[in-house]
């Protein structure tokens, strides 16, 4: 690929590692398993604003309790009505719904009467032994508050299925509204066809976690998934690929199925965007309607794996009519199925426009969307262009754009938002390299992509909305924080089937849609669930870790088949020290930068466990450890006094080459050298910082996760 964005970064070899063993896996070795500290009875994701234990028991759901809702409007008996049908199938009780004027007692009281300065999305939840209330001002905030009370429930709650035991409320009271007004995520349907039954277990699986936005990528070369009633060839050929398939028939969404898409997400307070991409990403509309091409030839349609191979022919008056009146038909059906207040009109990578077709097509696809009432969406590159003030721009950039804020190679990237700033625009943040739901977890990852680098979990939680288009030291955002809408996940579909570094082949295992949204969201959805909703003051990797563990059982429960990422300490599981690991620190791990040479410099760099960030740790008779790493062989060795460079050497056994291994807190590890008692310190937790040794500060570039 030509363009920016599609860096690679050649860091590691492919492998495939275990990181977390099952306990009964490991229950043989000898280990220096950290103590974890006993899990709280309950773990909120997203952390809210404020909340407090309340003593004594919690209160205990039976047959007879009733969901009392405090009011006659219909869509506040009908979140009663959704928490009744949510509780049903793992307890077998039939809650009764009741409109009452009094809360009474063994009840759930859903009261839509608080104060208005909750805001549309803020609630207050208070359980104790006698009940369950939670108060908003309207509807959505108690919506909100019943994905609260789920997870102050027994995580078999989440069963489909009839569950033995109690179902108590933990007791706790909490007040808690949003950071950020637009929690969405994105799901790539048109290079994978998401059928209506999995899109709506989709939604439901983040509505659980406070998302209120979908974003549904309708339109891309691969495909158009949106029946347009004046256009049926759009579907009837554009509809019948996808990445890596061809022959549909029915890949596409009909007015009734986008319909039923939107009400579904209506009931659980969440606004689809619809997306039609353009001018780029464009193939199937090319393939579908002859005159938007130069030649007014149709296109094949396409079913490969590119990019920016797509342009509508914005070339001279005649074609750029074509556009517009096509773009006009569009978007006014899609406006009319569509009751939320954007349409999304793409306008990223578009290598072979000029200026001014870029431009043709801003001009026509924002006037058919406002000459429909509706705010116009579109990727940050749109702001290179004149857009109506008031668009909301989507930044998908990354850390190497914000390097080069203020230098004299600023990227288009950054000049882009600028300009998109300067036009008054809003922005939504889904930074790729944090927000990416299609990149790898990390080098072993079956599916997805690696253009942005890998995203482990940490990745997707620690960045802040309100820094992410500044400088790397954290100051200059280039978007004002008035001007952050919020942020959004983007689960891309280019590359969902197994052994995603190279192209499919007839073999090759495809997961259901269903499937691979899973195992790519989840546990990083939930991580950017509360990035989006939590304050910055209440959120840090360390305190996430272990709520977000939590979810875990929850997620086996409802049937999400989510990936058990290395770090995070699962329930049931234990990190043992001995064995193959990554040795992580603040978002970089213990690696040698692929060299093979005796006495060259250990280094810290992003976590992707590849072949240089994976260690064997085996222990010795002493006690002490040694710390093999799997591309050079060689053992990490501490040689000199304090601030000397940790290095790798082949493995001979001596002092400089043992480790103590003890446990800190939160999991992690001390790592001291047995010869010099000093411990193993990054430098920073930045790209190529050194690896030393140092006194013990405490400092957190000494505690050392191990998984
Ligand atoms: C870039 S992000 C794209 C998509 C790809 C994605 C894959 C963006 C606006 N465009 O077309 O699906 O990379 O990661």
């Amino acid at each position: 690929m030509s363009w920016s964005h599609r860096r690679g970064r050649i860091l590691v070899a492919l492998t495939t590692v275990a990181f977390t063993l099952p306990l009964t896996a490991t229950a043989s070795q000898a280990t220096t398993a950290p103590s974890s500290p006993a899990p709280a009875p309950y773990a909120l994701v997203p952390q809210p604003v404020s909340e407090q234990a309340v003593g004594g028991p919690g209160f205990a759901l039976t047959p007879q309790t009733r969901i009392s809702v405090l009011s006659r409007d219909s869509q506040a008996i009908g979140v009663g009505t959704y928490l009744s049908k949510l509780l049903a199938p793992a307890t077998g009780y039939d809650l009764r719904v009741v409109k009452d004027t009094r809360a009474p007692k063994n009840a759930v009281v859903l009261d839509p009467n608080g104060p208005k300065n909750l805001g549309a999305e803020g609630y207050t939840l208070t359980s104790d032994k006698n009940g369950v209330v939670i108060r908003a001002h309207g509807a959505e905030g108690l919506f909100r508050g019943v994905q609260t009370l789920r997870q102050l429930l027994p995580a078999a709650v989440e069963s489909r299925t009839r569950q033995t035991g109690s179902w108590t409320v933990s007791p706790v009271q909490i007040s808690d509204s949003p950071r950020y007004e637009y929690r969405g995520v994105m799901l790539d349907v048109a290079r994978r066809f998401f059928p209506v039954d999995q899109v709506k277990r989709y939604i439901d699986e983040a509505a659980a976690y406070k998302i209120n936005t979908l974003h549904l990528h309708l339109t891309d070369d691969q495909g158009w998934r949106i029946a347009i009633d004046a256009l049926p060839d759009l579907t009837r050929i554009g509809a019948t690929t996808q990445s890596g398939f061809t022959g549909g028939t029915d890949w596409y969404y009909t007015a009734a199925d986008y319909k039923e898409i939107v009400a579904y997400a209506s009931s659980r307070f969440m606004t689809v965007v619809p997306e039609i991409d353009g001018p780029g990403h464009t193939d199937a509309a090319l393939a579908s309607v002859p005159g938007l091409n130069c030649d007014n030839k149709a296109k094949a349609p396409y079913s490969g794996f590119d990019v920016g191979i797509s342009l509508y022919c914005l070339e001279d008056g005649t074609h750029t009519g074509n556009v517009r009146r096509f773009l006009n038909t569009v978007i006014k059906e899609v406006a009319k199925l569509t009751p939320g207040p954007y349409i999304h009109i793409g306008g990223d990578e578009t290598p072979d426009a000029t200026p001014e077709e870029y431009a043709a097509y801003v001009k026509a696809a924002t006037a058919a969307t406002v000459g429909r009432g509706k705010t116009v969406m579109a990727w940050h590159q749109l702001g290179q262009a004149p857009i109506p003030a008031g668009s909301l721009l989507q930044y998908w950039g990354e850390d190497d754009d914000r390097e080069s804020i203020g230098t004299s190679e600023e990227s288009d990237s950054v000049r882009f938002v600028r300009n998109g700033v300067a036009q008054d625009a809003k922005f939504v943040m889904s930074p790729s390299d944090h927000a990416y739901l299609d990149m790898k977890y990390d080098v072993s990852t079956p599916y997805g992509l690696s253009w942005s680098g890998y995203v482990p979990v940490q990745r997707s939680y620690d960045w802040d909305p309100a820094t992410i288009t500044g400088k790397m030291d954290g100051t200059g955002s280039l978007v004002p924080a008035k001007k952050i809408a919020g942020v959004e996940a983007a689960l891309w579909a280019d590359r969902a089937y197994e052994g995603s570094g190279s192209l499919p082949t007839p073999n090759t295992n495809w997961p259901a849609p269903q499937a691979y949204a899973d195992y790519m969201s989840f546990p990083r959805l939930p991580a950017l669930a509360e990035v989006g909703w939590s304050p910055q003051s209440a959120r840090d990797w360390n305190g996430f870790r272990q709520r977000l563990a939590q979810q875990g059982p929850r997620w086996t429960a409802a049937g999400i088949g989510y990936f058990a990422a290395p770090g995070i300490p699962w329930p049931g599981t234990v990190t043992t020290v001995e064995g193959v690991h990554a040795i992580e620190t603040g978002g970089v791990a213990l690696e040698n930068g692929g060299s093979t040479s005796d006495g060259s410099e250990l280094l810290l760099w992003a976590t992707n466990r590849g072949d240089n960030q994976t260690w064997t740790i085996a222990r010795q008779s002493d006690g002490t450890y040694t710390m093999t790493n799997k591309r050079s062989g060689k053992c990490a060795e501490a040689t000199g006094g304090a601030g000397a460079a940790v290095v790798q050497r082949a493995c001979n056994g001596q002092t400089g080459q043992r480790w103590k291994i003890t446990p800190g807190d939160n999991d992690q590890q001390i790592i001291a050298s047995a010869g010099s008692g000093l411990v193993l310190t990054a430098a920073s937790a930045a790209n190529g910082a050194k690896a030393t040794q140092q006194p013990d500060t405490g400092s957190a570039l000494q505690r050392w996760s191990v998984d």
